[in-house]
């Protein structure tokens, strides 16, 4: 059976009901922005159906929490499918956690346009262009307990080209051992295609990024079908807010204004990248010197911080820079090591705790009451292999700053 060559959008992870979050002192000019950006990405979805002619939309869960987001969610979704029943575009729609086909409230009404994937079994529906099958699509909403079953994403017969609608985990392998020809995810939250090809494996991520680990830009997928069922994707970006984290490394001779001709270089940078979005921007400094210690200690940190707000923060779109952080440095001057000083002492037991994986650090014994909390106790005995290193590098820096005397006040 021949395909034909079609096109449709794929978006998952909307979540109408959360706005952006782990973000202290919004601003009073992007208040507005942060509180709508959720529903604004998600309309840019659809104006992207509409314009890119889609012949049908793929929505892989967790759009929203129909009871946390209040009426106004449910409306605007049952608004915008209409905008895309009115020009006869198809939505298939499998819920992910937050909503299951049954937590759509009753007395909102889904325009017929829209199908939607029971939490039970997959279900197989074909799409029909002017009565000639199109594509085979296989949805699940998300079990409300329990994996996914993909042994049970199977197509009745080959010919068609089947697409799997489905959102959680799955196992990359099973995945491939299916006959399907793409697998339409949702879950992940940042973009990512784990297949490239027979099957496609992809994940378009939320519309909208929502705290500081959800950097970089968000978006939809468009999918391109040919007629010998080539695949091609093609990201757009529907964010309205982007994050952004950027490491800057100080060295011995850093200086304030090298610093802030640095961060300048880089906001400038980003804003070229993409000049119509409003960026949110943690920076991180890490490095040894004068600066670093002076950034580390004191009001320093806090004055870049509002002068970069001053500077770039209140135009529109804005380049916000939401914190920033001076993580502890890798490493001191080689010659504090091996000073006969309080320091040097204590900074060649940290180093010898490093190099020693297996030396426990008997965190416990500087608990000051051997009654102390159990849980406490049984904390600090047991620290995760994991952040052994960071802990480390945080003590020999608290260390080294409170052994170091005057010389570093700020
Ligand atoms: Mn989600």
């Amino acid at each position: 059976m021949s395909n034909w060559p079609f096109r449709f959008l794929h978006a998952a992870d909307f979540h109408l009901e959360t706005t952006p979050f782990r973000i202290e002192d919004v601003p009073e000019h992007l208040a507005e922005l942060m509180l709508e950006s959720p529903y604004r990405a998600a309309q840019r979805v659809f104006d992207t159906a509409l314009a890119e002619n889609v012949d049908f939309v793929v929505l892989s869960g967790d759009l929203l929490h129909a009871r946390h987001a209040g009426p106004r969610g449910p409306l605007f979704l049952a608004g915008h499918f209409q905008r895309l029943a009115d020009r006869g575009i198809a939505v298939y729609w499998a819920g992910g956690r937050v909503d299951p086909p049954e937590s759509w409230p009753p007395s909102i009404r889904l325009p017929d346009n829209v199908q939607r994937f029971p939490r039970t079994h997959p279900e197989t529906m074909v799409h029909r262009r002017a009565d000639t099958p199109l594509a085979r699509l296989i949805g699940a909403s998300r079990p409300s307990e329990g994996r996914m079953r993909l042994d049970r994403f199977v197509p009745e017969q080959a010919g068609l080209f089947t697409i799997a609608v489905a959102h959680g985990p799955a196992s990359l392998a099973a995945l491939r051992a299916s006959r399907i020809d793409y697998w339409a995810l949702g879950g992940r939250h940042s973009r990512r295609t784990l297949c490239e090809a027979m099957p496609v494996v992809h994940d378009p991520g939320t519309p909208q990024g929502r705290q500081p680990d959800e950097s970089g830009p968000r978006g939809c997928t468009l999918v391109d079908v040919d007629a010998s069922r080539n695949v091609r994707l093609a990201s757009v970006n529907t964010d309205v807010l982007r994050w952004s984290y950027q490491s800057l490394s100080l060295d011995e001779g850093a200086t304030r204004e090298s610093l802030e001709r640095e961060m300048r270089q880089r906001i400038e940078s980003l804003k070229l990248e993409s000049p119509e979005t409003t960026l949110l921007i943690s920076w991180q400094l890490a490095g040894v010197g004068d600066l670093a210690v002076r950034l580390r200690r004191g009001a320093l940190g806090r004055e870049l911080l509002a002068g970069l707000r001053e500077e770039h923060g209140r135009t529109m779109p804005a380049a916000w820079s939401v914190a920033l952080v001076v993580e502890p440095p890798t490493h001191h001057p080689t010659a504090w090591y091996e000073e006969d000083t309080l320091r040097g002492e204590f900074l060649r037991q940290l180093r010898h705790l490093e190099q020693s994986a297996d030396e426990p650090l008997r965190l416990e014994t500087c608990l000051a009451e051997p009654s102390a909390e159990a849980p406490l106790r049984e904390l600090v005995a047991n620290v995760p292999e994991a952040a052994r290193a960071a802990l480390l590098r945080e003590a020999a820096m608290l260390g080294v700053d409170l052994l170091a005397g005057e010389d570093h006040e700020s």
